[in-house]
């Protein structure tokens, strides 16, 4: 058999880079620039998986579910030869048919209705968070005081969690974002709790924990109507556990990042409040807190010229994506004056963050806040970044404010 031009199969370029070593999470910003510049796809045999780097790419294996499916798992690990670490998730781990309906009833209870309904609660809470931090000083670290109290205030009520237990959220959520890669040092980290919190979090996401006006109880309710399985409901709970606090907790501190080290976009933000949407968004594109997710080829799929094995993992690097020269001017400048629509930082398709308007309505309620006493803020001394195998996230952000007098 001959082969025709057109249809010659090329080996993708290899690259025996480790996205996941310490040196590239700390700033994975080289890596990206690399893979982009070596092809549409590369292989990395070290993980013996395909990447897409290119925003072009990343973009089309999100919105391809039917060549690109989320079922074998979003993480490295592959479902059809490896034991998952837990029950699949119903929502990032499953395809249609299988998603479709914890997604539906996750989307409704996550509604226009619900969010109108904790905005003033939110935009309160927020108010009073900022005045407490601020009457404890002008210099503090505004990772815990502010990226992360505010969801740990916000959140867990909302979803209707008892009080007991809840500093048990973030390692949990650590430890998924973590299990989304390589078993590495990361991983081996918190071995010695998954237990306790996977204990933990499976019992919060029965019926009898969960206060009755919250998420979880929408949840149970959407089982009691015939939405979805009461086999499912917990597992629907334990989805919003999971992906719920870290990641807006790292959402919000991009933006805090970006703001402490670019006062002039603060003043911008300053002059127009209302911009305080796009300003989380594009705080999104620039970090891109959830850095990739994985995909595994349904089919042989080529890409570019070049075959992607049929049962394969595919990385996808949305951090990457959301940098690409090629889809955005000046790609690496947190600018809001840009239209970041479009970012894949809360992915594409039919797995699009469900959350990522609880998470936007979270950020504007702590910028509005922000905005009405802090004049400006710098960091004082060097940001920390805390290593995961996912998020990009930070261990500290020390600041310096001067507050509207
Ligand atoms: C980024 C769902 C979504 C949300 C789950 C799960 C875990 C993480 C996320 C990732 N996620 N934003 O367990 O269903």
């Amino acid at each position: 058999m001959t082969e025709t031009v057109e249809h010659a199969v090329t080996p993708p370029p290899v690259s025996d880079v480790d996205p996941f070593s310490h040196e590239n999470l700390e700033n994975p910003d080289p890596l990206h620039r690399g893979l982009r510049e070596a092809g549409p796809v590369v292989f990395l045999p070290r993980y013996e998986v395909h990447a897409f780097a290119r925003y072009e790419q990343v973009h089309a294996a999100l919105v391809d579910w039917q060549h690109f499916e989320s079922g074998s798992g979003a993480g490295l690990a592959n479902f059809r030869d490896e034991k998952p670490w837990r029950a699949p998730s119903l929502l990032l781990e499953a395809d249609p048919p299988l998603h479709d309906a914890p997604r539906r009833a996750l989307r409704d209870i996550l509604a226009p209705p619900t969010l109108r309904r904790l905005r003033a609660t939110w935009a309160d809470l927020a108010e009073a968070l900022v005045d407490q931090v601020l009457s404890c000083g002008a210099e503090f670290d505004a990772l815990p005081a502010l990226a992360e109290a505010f969801p740990l205030r916000a959140f867990p009520d909302a979803v209707g969690l008892g009080p007991d237990g809840r500093e048990n959220l973030l390692p949990y959520g650590n430890m998924a974002f973590n299990a989304f890669g390589p078993r590495n040092d990361l991983v081996a980290a918190d071995a010695h709790r998954a237990a306790d919190l996977s204990a933990w979090v499976g019992a919060q996401c029965q019926r009898e924990a969960l206060a009755p006006d919250g998420f979880g109880a929408d949840i149970w309710a959407a089982a009691d109507r015939g939405d979805l399985t009461h086999a499912q409901a917990p597992l629907v709970v334990r989805s919003l556990l999971t992906a719920g606090v870290d990641t807006t907790v790292h959402g919000l501190a991009a933006c805090l990042y970006a703001f402490a080290t670019h006062p002039v976009e603060w003043q911008r933000l300053r002059e127009r409040p209302a911009l305080a949407r796009v300003a989380f968004d594009e705080a999104v594109r620039w970090q891109s807190p959830v850095q990739t997710f994985f995909r595994t080829a349904t089919t042989d799929v080529s890409i570019a010229g070049s075959i992607i094995p049929e049962g394969t993992k595919i990385l996808m690097f949305l951090g990457s994506a959301n940098r690409d020269p090629d889809r955005w001017d000046d790609p690496d400048r947190f600018d809001l004056t840009r239209d970041p629509s479009g970012h894949v930082g809360f992915g594409m398709g039919l797995h699009q963050c469900v959350g990522q308007h609880v998470a936007r309505l979270e950020a504007e309620a702590l910028l509005t806040a922000l905005v009405r006493r802090v004049e400006s803020f710098e960091l004082l001394g060097t940001p920390r970044r805390h290593l995961n195998n996912t998020l990009r996230a930070w261990a500290s952000l020390p600041v310096r404010v001067h507050p509207v007098r």
